[in-house]
This record gives structure tokens, sequence and C-alpha cells, in this order.
């Protein structure tokens, strides 16, 4: 049962939500369902190969695959790992498994077999939704060698030919079972139940389930279309991976299928692809993280396309250099707005009416009325003074009040009240927005992908080399940080950072993403004066080695500090 390790909202609170209409009581099928009724003839999708998918064909492949996946043996609350990279397929498969009232679980495409067996045993998942291959990588081995680890007893494949015993998605796509097998047969979920799982950075080794229920998370994308005025003239530009929150319901896909308008899905992330897809399809808005946003001010091509449709930036993920934000209006005649967002749910916005001191400088303010928020002393859990540095709290009607069966983490991550620790180090900006600081989690921010520095020390130790090991984030130019591990060797023992890759890599199973791109040899790991591990000043070393590499090589530019880490 999905109730089982799930925490809801307090009644009082649930009342509050309801009473003040941010919880409206409708599953997001029945919320999409009216959409594709309503703006039917529109163009809901366009993939990269320029396809357009109105609201009423995206919503009768959707029920389709309800229906397919209902016939296949899923019920409601039947979780399904999703690790379809961007596409309309992708999409589709999506809103199937809501539809037929399953919960997706929202994993990436880089996952392996570490990540993916971990999801799939936490949460007891039946299905696991892929694509035959991406690139070199045969996904259908990967289910295979899960299910041979008994995990996963269904398997649904887009593109390529399903392996004996799994299921082809394109079939299910291309055979009309809703014209023999009425929707109505699929039972409605409970709204107060879990719609999604989406996943968390991960801070204390291997990422959280985040349960995110129909009423909480339908607030979430309906609120944050308005706060960011989509509408049926909106086309959006979805590059960032779908199945992240920021892409899926801030307001992502969610968003513009509520209001209307129109999501153009990119399956690569090249800029100069994107800037083909700006052109070609006049999009009006681009989600992006901050890479994203320098690889195209940067790109020597830029001047060949007509970007003139773009309107408006939404960026989030990392921290946006007001640099950078500065050069969007001038260069690109498009405005900006910041999300500081978590997969936990909270969301703080800039508003497009905001001016440039704020909407530049600041990561913006809660998104709902309703939501509560406190920067506080970590050490005290006291409230800092206005404009301290303090680490920021959230409550709210689209905050979870706890992980998924992580009942020792839970004790944890939320205050006795029910706020959420963000782990962020936030200050009050005069304005009433916060301003990010920086952090005191252990994780590494790269380019908006967070990697836990736990989880990635737990795969190093294993290595015979290795006798003891720390991970922390170094600066980079374009992602703004990177994974350096600090690494003691065993006696008589060698190790190079190419090594050590593919052992994380064949050995050990984890996403490439994770990979740490610097490897720094040390005799011993640094400790703090009361015997703790001194990551700060771990941080330092790999600072001061990379300003004397770039010292050796001639370069002057100084090298930006990457975010406060008040993590020992
Ligand atoms: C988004 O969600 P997650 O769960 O991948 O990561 C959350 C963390 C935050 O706690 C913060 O450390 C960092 O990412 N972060 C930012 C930021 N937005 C997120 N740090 C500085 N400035 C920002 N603007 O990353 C996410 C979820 C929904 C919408 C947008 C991003």
């Amino acid at each position: 049962m999905i109730e089982k390790g799930f925490i809801g909202w307090p009644d009082e609170f649930g009342q509050r939500y309801r009473a003040d209409g941010y919880w409206q009581d409708a599953t997001i099928g029945e919320i999409l369902d009216d959409r594709f009724d309503r703006f039917a003839t529109r163009t809901a999708l366009i993939g990269d190969d320029g396809i357009h998918y109105s609201y009423a064909e995206i919503g009768r492949l959707a029920t389709r695959l309800a229906l397919h996946l209902s016939k296949s043996g899923f019920k409601t609350y039947d979780r399904i790992i999703h690790q379809i990279p961007n596409s309309p397929e992708s999409v589709l498969t999506f809103l199937g498994i809501l539809k037929a009232g399953a919960v997706p679980i929202m994993t990436l495409p880089p996952h392996r077999e570490s990540e993916i067996a971990h999801f799939a045993s936490l949460a007891n998942a039946r299905g696991y939704a892929i694509a035959s291959r991406v690139r070199d990588f045969d996904f259908q081995e990967l289910a295979e060698v899960l299910q041979k680890r008994g995990l996963l007893e269904a398997v649904f494949v887009c593109g390529g030919v399903p392996r004996p015993g799994f299921h082809s998605i394109d079939d299910f796509l291309s055979d009309p079972i809703e014209k023999t097998v009425a929707a109505g047969i699929i039972p409605r979920p409970d709204p107060d139940l879990p719609a999604v799982l989406q996943l968390s950075g991960g801070t204390t080794g291997m990422s959280k389930l985040i349960p995110r229920t129909h009423n909480d998370y339908a607030y979430n994308f309906l609120r944050s279309a308005e706060v960011c005025g989509l509408d049926e003239q909106t086309v959006m530009l979805m590059a960032v991976p779908q199945a992240h929150n920021f892409a899926f319901a801030c307001p992502g896909l969610l968003g513009i299928l509520a209001t209307g308008g129109c999501e153009v899905i990119a399956s690569s992330t090249a800029t100069d692809h994107l800037m083909r897809l700006i052109q070609q399809h006049r999009v009006t808005h681009f989600v992006a993280v901050p890479t994203m946003i320098l690889g195209l001010l940067d790109h020597p091509d830029r001047h060949l396309y007509d970007l003139s449709s773009l309107k408006m930036i939404l960026t989030g993920g990392s921290k946006l250099n007001p640099e950078v934000a500065l050069r969007l209006r001038p260069e690109l005649g498009c405005e900006v707005q910041q999300v500081m967002g978590m997969a936990e749910g909270p969301l703080y916005w800039t508003r497009r009416d905001d001016p440039d001191d704020i909407a530049l400088h600041t990561q913006g303010r809660p998104q709902s009325p309703a939501d509560e928020f406190r920067i506080v002393d970590p050490e005290t859990g006291v409230d800092v003074a206005p404009g301290e540095v303090g680490e920021l709290w959230c409550r709210g009607p689209h905050t979870i009040r706890g992980y998924y069966r992580a009942d020792e983490h839970n004790a944890k991550a939320f205050s006795a009240d029910g706020f959420y620790k963000s782990g962020d180090l936030v200050r009050l900006h005069p304005s009433g927005n916060i301003v990010v600081e920086g952090r005191n989690k252990d994780c590494i921010n790269r380019g908006g992908e967070k990697i836990s520095a736990e989880e990635i020390e737990n795969h190093l130790i294993a290595h015979p080399c290795v006798l003891n090991c720390a991970v922390v984030a170094m600066p980079d130019q374009l992602f703004g940080e990177k994974c350096c591990a600090f690494v003691v060797l065993a006696p008589d023992t060698s190790l190079t950072l190419e090594a050590l890759g593919e052992f994380l890599l064949r050995e050990r199973k984890i996403a490439r993403y994770k990979l740490p791109e610097r490897l720094e040899i040390l005799e011993a790991l640094p400790l703090t004066n009361v015997g703790k591990l001194n990551k700060k000043m771990l941080r330092e070393i790999v600072l001061q080695r990379m300003e004397a590499d770039l010292q050796q090589h001639g370069e002057s530019h100084p090298l930006q500090q990457p975010m406060r880490n008040a993590n020992a």
C-alpha cells in the first residue's frame, strides 16, 4: 500500500488549505482531462522531429496507455519507475501512468543499476518504463539484470524491439483499446495520496523519494503557471530533463497543459539545437538551468538565429550569477524569472514586475500566500536577525511533511511542527525576497544536478586502493560546481582519475554525472579540532591547487568560489 510510509499534512492544515481554495480535491488526471477537452484543437506538444500533438490527441493517447497499463494488471498506487529521456513518448508515458492512477517514480536518464535498484526496492516498484536504448546504453539489458535481482516485474519499452516478456509502449500507443474498454473502469485515486514520487538531491547517502499528492502537486503547478503568467500563447522550450520537478510541474509540462500553451520538448541540450528550436517554433519561454543560459549567451553562432520570439527565461536549480542575468535584456532582448525550488515542494519566484535590483539579485519569494518560511540558526533552531544568514525552513500547501519510507531521516529533516529544513543558507533581502548564500548540506550542485557527497564516498571506499576518502565541490566556470575526490591510498597502491571513473561506472554502476572530475591524493584527511573531517579545508586545498594549475598554464582569471558550505 502507498499509505505505508507516507506522511500527509495534519488535518487542521488540510482543512485550511481546502477552505482557502488551494487544494481542490481534483486528481491531476481530472484537471488534465478538462484541458484536453477545453483546448482540444490547440497544439500541446511538439517533438524534436517537428511532429505536433494536439490536446485532444495527447488526451486520447494518455487514456489509451492508461487502459493498457490497467489491462496489464497495474492498479491504483502501483509504482512504476519512469526512465525515458525527453521525447513525446516520455510525456505520453508520464501522463498514461498518472491517468492509470499509478505513481511514476521520476528517475533521470543517466541513472544506472545502483540508483534504479535502490528506488525499485525502496518503493516496491512493480513496473519499469524505459527507452530501449539511449546512445550506447541498453536499458533492456539493465531491466533484465534488475529482474534477475527480483525487482520490477513488468517492463514497458519504447523504441526498438521489446525482449521476450517485455511490453511495447509503441504497440500500446497504436492499439485503440479505448474503443472497446471504457476509461471509467479505472478507479479514481484519492487526491490526498501521492500522485508522483520525485527524487531528492540526496544529502545523506542515496536519494530519498518525495511523495507529491494530487492536491499539493496540482496547486504547485497551477500556482506556478499563474506566477509565470502562462497562457494559450505560451510556447515553452523544455531542455531540462522532463522528470525533474522544475520541468514537470514548476510550472513545466503540467503548468503548460493546464493553461493551454504548447511545450517544445528538446532531446538534446546542445545550444545550437536549442537555438534552432527557438527560431523554428517561435518559442516564448525557455526553461533553463544557469549553465544553459551561459551556453546560449556565449555561443559564437548566436547571431545566425532569430531568437526574437523569446520573452522570458525561467531559471533555477542553481544560482544565477547577477552578471549573467544583466546580459539577458541587452543581448537576448528577454527577461528572466528566477526560481529557488526544491523537489520537496517549496518554490520561491522573482515576479515579472519586480524591479531589476530584486529580479536579478534575489532568488524570489514564496509562490503561495499560504507558504510560511523561517530563516534560522541551524544549531539552535532560533530565527536569525533580519538580514542575517541562516538556514531556510519551509512549510506550506505544496511542501511535503516527510520523505517516503524514511522515518529516521524525517526526524532530522523536519522540525517538530512540520517545517522542512532545506539545508540552504539564505538571507532575507529588504524586499522580503530571499538571497541564496550557500548551504549546510553535504552535496555538490553540478549545473543543477545534485550529487550527494556521502553517496559517492560510500562507493569510493569500496575501491581496493582507497583507504579513506572525501568528496567536495570544486568551482567550475560552466557548471558552477563539480565533484572533487580526495583519497588516502592503501600502502603501495596508486590510482588515477580515469581508473576511479571506470570503477564507479563499471563496478558500482552509478550515473555518469556523479563522477568526480578531479582526484587529489593526500597522506591523511585533515580533521577539525574536535576530530571531525574538515571539508572546509579540503575545499580550500582544491581551490589552491586549481589556482596553481591555472598559473602554470599562464591563465590569470581568478576562480570563483563555489557556494559557501557551512558543513564541516
Ligand atoms: C530544484 O530542485 P532540486 O530538488 O533538484 O534541488 C533543490 C536545491 C535547493 O535546495 C538549492 O540548494 C538548489 O537546489 N537550488 C538553488 C536554486 N534553485 C535550486 N540554489 C540557488 N539558486 C536557485 N535559484 O533544483 C528545482 C526544483 C523546482 C524548480 C526549480 C529548481
